[in-house]
């Protein structure tokens, strides 16, 4: 993409125009050539949206759950982003929502921005980059950014570092309580919902996360609150968004906001600058062609993977002696 359409499309992106958030949000997550120039122009407006992201078991609710956040939410006059990161069923507003009235409520609203990242095996293995488009959204003026995440694995504990508060949503009988504790989520809710309480067995499931969390391990003044939710029907959100207005509180008084920003530079800066290392390193041809050689070497026994990667080190060392790379 030549240097004038990008422009272009910050332009745009800068008067509000939501096709351009669109199109950024896209480069960022294909990581297209421009992508680390639209990202360059944006930095200086990120920094400012509260990002909560929200997990739990497949079909817990979260979605109906999220799109009764962003109601409650919209009703405070804030802004929404919201991003489901490898949805199992397209957030489209289609029946997978389990309320279409809510949903298309927040897809006619100029005030909610909707992302899918649609990702395992589409993309080519590529990293997710829930964070970069988490800081589009942002740059873009979204005052709270919900991110969806499916609770199976790496990719939330990535989620959760991309966030600044988790809501982990369990429903009554999940009475495999112990299923979550295994899938890791008792350690990164900052608050849990018991959804689907128009169930049997809430009560139950709230004291057995109220037990768990007392054994887990605090290094932090916030006790987990443990709410009961009927997302279908609404309840409980105010609650959640009071609550979550607490935890937002006790982030900016603790420091653990500003500790989060800092955190999250240094890892971004991390990443790229060690993407240029690895690039610099390979950059020579002589330094592919040493590689193969070596690696001949050590198939016949004249070398080891270990020496062979010192002398990989010398030729790149000595390239940028001479300022060949
Ligand atoms: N009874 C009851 N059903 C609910 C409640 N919340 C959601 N559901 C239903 O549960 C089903 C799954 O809801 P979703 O919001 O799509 O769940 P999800 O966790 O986003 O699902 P995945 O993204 O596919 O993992 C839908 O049929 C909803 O209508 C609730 O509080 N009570
Ligand atoms: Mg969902």
């Amino acid at each position: 993409v030549s240097e004038s359409t990008t422009s272009e499309l910050l332009e745009q992106f800068r008067r509000g125009d939501r096709r351009a958030c669109g199109r950024v949000m896209s480069a960022v997550e294909a990581e297209t050539d421009d992508a680390g120039r639209l990202l360059d122009a944006l930095f200086p407006l990120t920094g400012r949206a509260w990002r909560i992201g929200v997990t739990g078991p497949p079909g817990a609710g979260k979605s109906t759950l999220v799109a009764g956040l962003a109601g409650a939410f919209r009703r405070t006059q804030r802004t929404v982003g919201i991003v489901a990161v490898d949805p199992t069923s397209p957030f489209t507003g289609g029946a997978v929502l389990g309320d279409r009235v809510r949903m298309t409520e927040l897809f006619t609203d100029s005030g909610v921005f909707i992302r899918s990242m649609a990702t395992r095996g589409s993309m080519g293995g590529l990293a997710v980059r829930t964070r970069e488009v988490c800081d589009v959204l942002d740059a873009f003026g979204q005052d709270i950014i919900i991110v969806e995440t499916v609770g199976v694995g790496q990719m939330e504990l990535d989620v959760v570092d991309a966030v600044h508060s988790t809501v982990v949503v369990l429903v009554p009988e999940s009475g495999d309580a112990i299923q979550t504790l295994k899938a890791g989520l008792m350690e990164i809710g900052d608050l849990f919902c018991v959804n689907k309480s128009d169930r049997e067995g809430a009560d139950r499931m709230v004291m057995e996360i109220e037990g768990m969390l007392e054994l887990r391990p605090r290094s932090d003044p916030w006790v987990p609150p443990v709410l009961k939710t009927v997302a279908t029907a609404g309840a409980g959100m105010e609650e959640l968004v009071r609550v979550l207005g607490s935890h937002y509180e006790h982030l900016v008084k603790s420091q653990r906001m500003l500790e989060r920003r800092i955190q999250s530079i240094r890892q971004e800066m991390r990443r790229l600058f060690d993407e240029r290392v690895i690039q610099l390193a390979w950059a020579s041809d002589d330094v592919s062609l040493l590689f193969d050689g070596l690696c001949q070497e050590v198939m016949a026994g004249r070398s080891t993977p270990y020496r062979a990667a010192e002398r990989l080190m010398e030729q790149i060392r000595g390239a940028i002696s001479k300022g060949v790379i």
